[in-house]
């Protein structure tokens, strides 16, 4: 775990270590980074940032969506960006007044080849072409499955709000009614709805290499949420973020996006291995998916039930016998 202050720390001195121990620059980029008071935005043309749908600007915040039914808003960059390598800081805000699980939908926060386009994923198109990662705050699946009188097995129940990562090439689909199950690429819980502390999302790509953390806690703490190794992204894609309320609603607010330019120095061969792509794509996914499978079991878990529950039997058995031989052996006692 990274604390914030050392990140602040390194962002001040413009140097740090990557995980694996390199050198590493950071700078902010102003152009695709955003924060209070928003100068320009909402005024066309005067602004790296453009507005959409029910998006508003106030002086404190973005506000995608407000908390009413069936709103979605979306901020989107203007400029196509071309780094190789970066980290991305998102401060945002969640709240609403629905109880429990009468909240929704979420937002998304976007490194695609498109923009500005409306639609069913959090606000924006569906078929995308890059990365697309989402605050879910309302598990769909759970209740798809309970109108079916199904369950999850415990090992496949994600516990929300949840974030999860996509890499999607322009003809894979968002499964909204699964929670986007099928197409993902890793995440966790976190709670992060009506929250009196700040809460970040840090999205780190550096040598094809996805890192999600979460600071929601109030802790000043980064945790880890998800680290995707061979995730293959072209450079000149838009970064934007979008959100959408349904039947349930919440405000979805952004507070400020802090992109940072990492520099990292390759040695000729590995820059080489790091061609570009022109299609996203992400290494080894069905290893990234083990549990997809939500129906039924393997069949070495089927042997290994049916076992325990054999050895089970037989030792009920054994130990009714031994007891009805104790009682009856008493009964005999008595009687003599
Ligand atoms: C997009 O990804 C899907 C699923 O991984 C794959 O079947 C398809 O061939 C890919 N399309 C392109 C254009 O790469
Ligand atoms: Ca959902």
């Amino acid at each position: 775990m990274i604390s914030r202050s050392s990140l602040i720390l390194f962002a001040a001195f413009s140097v740090s270590l990557c995980d694996d121990g390199h050198e590493m620059e950071e700078f902010l980029k102003r152009e695709y980074s955003l924060s209070k008071p928003y100068q320009g935005i909402g005024v066309s043309g005067s602004s790296h940032w453009e507005l959409m749908g029910d998006a508003l600007v106030t002086t404190d915040y973005v506000r995608l969506t407000p908390d009413q039914q069936s709103k979605q808003g979306a901020l989107w960059s203007r400029l196509p960006c071309h780094l190789r390598d970066w980290e991305l800081q998102v401060h945002f805000k969640i709240h609403g007044q629905g109880k429990k699980n009468l909240n929704g939908d979420g937002l998304a926060i976007w490194y695609t080849k498109e923009r500005m386009q409306k639609g069913p994923v959090f606000g924006n198109r569906d078929f995308f072409t890059g990365l697309g990662m989402f605050v879910d705050t309302y598990p769909n699946e759970e209740k798809l499955l309970e109108a079916q009188r199904k369950r999850y097995t415990p090992r496949t129940q994600r516990i929300f709000p949840y974030v999860l990562a996509m890499v999607g090439n322009g003809t894979i689909s968002y499964d909204h009614e699964r929670d986007g199950r099928p197409t993902e690429l890793g995440g966790c819980n976190a709670m992060v709805r009506n929250l009196k502390h700040d809460t970040f999302l840090f999205i780190r790509y550096v040598r094809r290499r996805l890192t999600i953390m979460l600071d929601i806690d109030g802790q000043h703490e980064w945790r880890d949420c998800l680290d995707v190794p061979g995730v293959h992204l072209p450079q000149g894609f838009y970064f934007g973020i979008s959100a959408i309320t349904g039947d349930l609603s919440d405000n979805h607010d952004l507070i400020s996006m802090k992109l940072y330019q990492l520099t990292i120095l390759r040695s000729k061969q590995e820059d080489v291995e790091e061609q570009e792509v022109l299609i996203p794509s992400v290494d080894n996914l069905e290893l990234l998916r083990p549990y997809t499978d939500t129906e039924g079991m393997s069949s070495i878990a089927i042997f290994f039930s049916v076992l325990f529950s054999m050895l089970g039997v037989f030792l009920l058995v054994v130990v009714g016998l031994v007891l009805y031989g104790h009682w009856s052996e008493n009964r005999r006692k008595r009687f003599y």
